[in-house]
């Protein structure tokens, strides 16, 4: 999802290939032969895969500049999605207590702002794409974060967004484990 948003974004044609957890892409040769680690999101470009959302992001922000997905301190950009990628991510596999610690700290680094860095960036697609997947019934109560609220709310608006969310839901969303 967040590296659509992103191709969303730019505006570049992009072909889309959808892979099923349920029935295992992932861990289908034609997969592992272009991303060994068996995990989404891949990005394709000129033959050459690129893995992990925070590199797919910052690829689409600096390959399309016009975009503005990358006008903030790149420092603290590579932070929040460090933070994001080996924090947030993956702590709802400790349980709901490092769960709701994990978006507790993000609760408080956002602080409160419109945007994760000043202005809208790829910070905030990352930010946006956990916050939506683990805010669900089982995820962080929304009251409980009410300035990641407001910013998936803020989120919800953008047209890049709404789009994505269209067409995934028109294949129908299919979570991991
Ligand atoms: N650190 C990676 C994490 C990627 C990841 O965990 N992807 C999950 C979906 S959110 C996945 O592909 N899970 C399927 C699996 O592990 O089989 C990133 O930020 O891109």
């Amino acid at each position: 999802m967040a590296a659509r948003i992103a191709l969303e974004e730019v505006r570049v044609p992009f072909e889309a290939r959808p892979v099923s957890f349920a029935r295992r892409e992932t861990r289908e040769p034609w997969f592992l032969a272009i991303n060994p680690a068996g995990k989404v999101p891949v990005l394709v470009v000129d033959g050459r895969a690129l893995t992990e959302v925070a590199g797919i992001l910052w690829y689409l922000a600096k390959r399309y500049p016009e975009s503005k997905l990358l006008e903030v301190d790149e420092a603290w950009a590579v932070s929040w999605m460090s933070f994001l990628a080996s924090t947030v991510h993956p702590a709802r596999k400790s349980g709901a207590a490092a769960s709701r610690a994990a978006w507790q700290l993000a609760e408080e680094r956002l602080g409160g702002a419109e945007w994760a860095l000043g202005r809208y960036s790829i910070v905030d697609i990352h930010l946006f794409r956990l916050f939506w997947r683990y805010s669900g019934a089982s995820g962080p109560d929304r009251v409980a974060y009410p300035g990641l609220s407001n910013h998936y709310l803020r989120m919800l608006n953008r047209e890049a967004v709404r789009r994505t969310l269209a067409a995934e839901s028109a294949i129908g969303y299919e979570l991991p484990p």
